[in-house]
């Protein structure tokens, strides 16, 4: 058959542009060669509704060896009890256990999307606002961190069926046991979705959620560093977690109510050829030098907020405490959205993204803000002493924002920086 060029020079001008820029969208990373491989690998040609061992196809015999390898190896990676491996995405392993735990109208609580929250986590846009009732929690407007005293009035007021702790524009831990008692006060789930932090998780540089939650969820492709996907999570006494009972009586196990959230409750047939990568970037995980990533990951994000203090940027919060930092830019630079330095760092081949602030005066299409992360340059072996240059490319375009000649010779200045770094940096 014919090469299909159109796609294919499309797709090496991708290669070019991930290759000569400076990635720092918190939510994005580089995967491996062989989670690459397994990705575009023929497990994609196979159906395998089901599940390992009762699946409704047949053939599923190297599906079932691959996705139980995955099993094994997440349980592993989160010392936890049962896992669900086949939600396409975050935002499916949360409308999984969403069907699952809430009936249509029921309430739930979750970190404000202006806040730092995620979309399905109560957004008007979003099926979990439209199909229940969202109560949101915020930070304090001084601190920045999540304020959970208030979060408490506001639970015993309104008395949500679950609480949901994560977001996807936080730089500090959580506190999952104090989420865990305020949970239990009005007899609520507790489910944490630490898409963004789960790499960190995973090595045991932030506090672990499965001590506290009932369910746990998770995208894959973040810090976590493998393919795009979801997973769901379940920590001790998977069964009838914590002795509570299940939203539908008692006649089914918890983890098989999930199972069924999953598979048929939302999804078809599960992409085989993304949970053999998923396998292989568990694998990977797995490994002290994964652990060393994780530890560099942190240390970058550290000192690049810093970078960004001293220069007299709004970092919420002071700091961070993961992969990631929010900048307000509204004192330093009033007149300048975040929108506008997105646009105008891509000229300069640095990847950022706008993002709102607790507070925003402007629109989530404008923000104040921006977010960055250093998954990405961490895996090209970006260490502490490449991140003060970077914050001084960022401050240099915001401070002369208008200015092109400016922008070319930072670019010019980013893709000779790059060169020096390769894609698969280990
Ligand atoms: N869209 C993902 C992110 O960028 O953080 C999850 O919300």
């Amino acid at each position: 058959m014919k090469r299909d060029n159109l796609v294919f020079e499309i797709l090496e001008k991708e290669v070019k542009r991930q290759m000569t820029g400076i990635e720092l969208i918190a939510s994005e990373n580089f995967v491996s060669d062989q989670v690459l491989k397994a990705m575009g690998s023929v497990m994609t040609n196979k159906y395998a509704e089901g599940y390992p061992g009762r699946r409704y196809y047949g053939g599923c015999q190297h599906v079932d060896e691959t996705e139980q390898l995955a099993i094994d190896r997440l349980k592993e990676l989160f010392g936890a009890e049962w896992v669900n491996v086949q939600p396409h995405s975050g935002a499916q392993a949360n409308m999984a256990v969403f069907l699952t735990l809430l009936q249509p109208g029921d309430k739930f609580m979750g970190l404000d999307l202006s806040h730092g929250g995620h979309l399905s986590h109560g957004s008007p846009v979003n099926s979990s606002g439209i199909l229940y009732h969202p109560i949101a929690y915020q930070v304090d407007p001084d601190t920045g961190l999540i304020d959970y005293d208030r979060m408490e009035e506001v639970a015993l007021k309104e008395k949500p069926k679950l609480i949901l702790a994560g977001a996807s524009a936080y730089s500090r831990d959580w506190d999952y046991k104090r989420m865990r008692e305020i949970a239990d006060k009005i007899g609520a789930w507790l489910m944490a979705d630490i898409a963004h932090p789960a790499g960190l998780i995973a090595v045991k540089l932030l506090n672990d959620p499965l001590e506290y939650c009932h369910v746990v969820t998770s995208t894959t492709h973040k810090t976590l560093r493998g393919p795009r996907g979801g997973i769901i999570l379940m920590g001790k006494d998977f069964d009838n977690p914590f002795g509570k009972t299940t939203p539908k009586g008692d006649i089914r196990k918890m983890s098989s109510l999930f199972d069924s959230g999953v598979f048929p409750g939302i999804q078809g047939g599960p992409l085989e050829h993304v949970i053999a990568s998923k396998a292989v970037a568990f694998g990977e995980a797995l490994t002290e030098e994964y652990r060393q990533y994780m530890k560099q990951v942190k240390k970058n994000a550290e000192v690049m907020a810093a970078g960004f203090v001293s220069l007299g940027y709004h970092v919420i919060s002071g700091g961070t405490d993961n992969h990631l930092m929010l900048i307000d830019l509204r004192n330093k630079f009033p007149e300048i959205s975040g929108r506008k330095v997105e646009n105008t760092l891509v000229q300069a081949d640095i990847t950022v993204n706008k993002n709102m602030v607790p507070f925003d005066s402007r629109s989530p299409f404008l923000t104040s803000g921006l977010r960055i992360g250093t998954p990405a340059i961490t895996t090209r072996g970006m260490k502490e002493e490449h991140m003060t240059p970077i914050v001084e490319f960022i401050d240099r375009i915001i401070s002369d924002i208008d200015n092109e000649n400016l922008i070319a010779t930072v670019k010019k200045e980013v893709n000779e920086m790059m060169a020096d770094f390769p894609m698969f940096a280990w």
